[in-house]
């Protein structure tokens, strides 16, 4: 019996070691970074991920990288008389103190142009994040197919 229930918590402990994937740079987190499977020849692919910045000042999300696309952008998407459009903010993302920002479907995300391949489920990118305080953090997409954004399921404060 003692030795099942430990198997047991062995597995769990694996699987939730899989699925966690997250990231520590100095003061900031950053949760599950994900992407979605693209079809061969699509001309970009979107990241996806949670930064949290624990410490008393703020930072700043300025670029990233990848070796599996030609270049990444820092984009928001809004919603404007209908349509749903996307704009690049050359600047970045600040990640205020004590606060979270989250790059999510039908909000902030990346925009990895010019991908070298077609994205699969179950494949790994490496991506460089480089912050203007904590530096440069390398995570890794994980790509997942998950259900499409619903509108009324999009963050808030997204007029300009
Ligand atoms: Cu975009």
């Amino acid at each position: 019996m003692r030795s099942l229930l430990l198997a047991t918590a062995v597995a769990l402990t694996a699987a939730g070691a899989a699925f966690a994937h997250d990231y520590a740079a100095g003061d900031l987190r950053i949760a599950h970074p994900w992407t979605r499977p693209t079809s061969a020849g699509a001309p970009a692919a979107a990241g996806y991920l949670d930064i949290t910045n624990t410490g008393r000042s703020a930072d700043r999300l300025v670029s990233a990288s990848t070796p599996h696309a030609a270049r990444v952008e820092i984009h928001q998407s809004s919603m404007e008389g209908g349509m749903m459009r996307m704009k690049a903010l050359p600047a970045g993302v600040e990640i205020p103190a004590g606060g979270v920002v989250k790059l999510a479907p039908g909000g902030l995300h990346l925009m990895l142009f010019g991908p070298t391949a077609a994205v699969k489920e179950g494949d790994r990118i490496p991506l460089t994040l480089t912050f203007a305080k904590a530096g440069k953090v390398k995570v890794e997409l994980a790509a997942e197919s998950r259900p499409a954004a619903k509108p009324a399921a999009m963050p808030e404060g997204h007029r300009h």
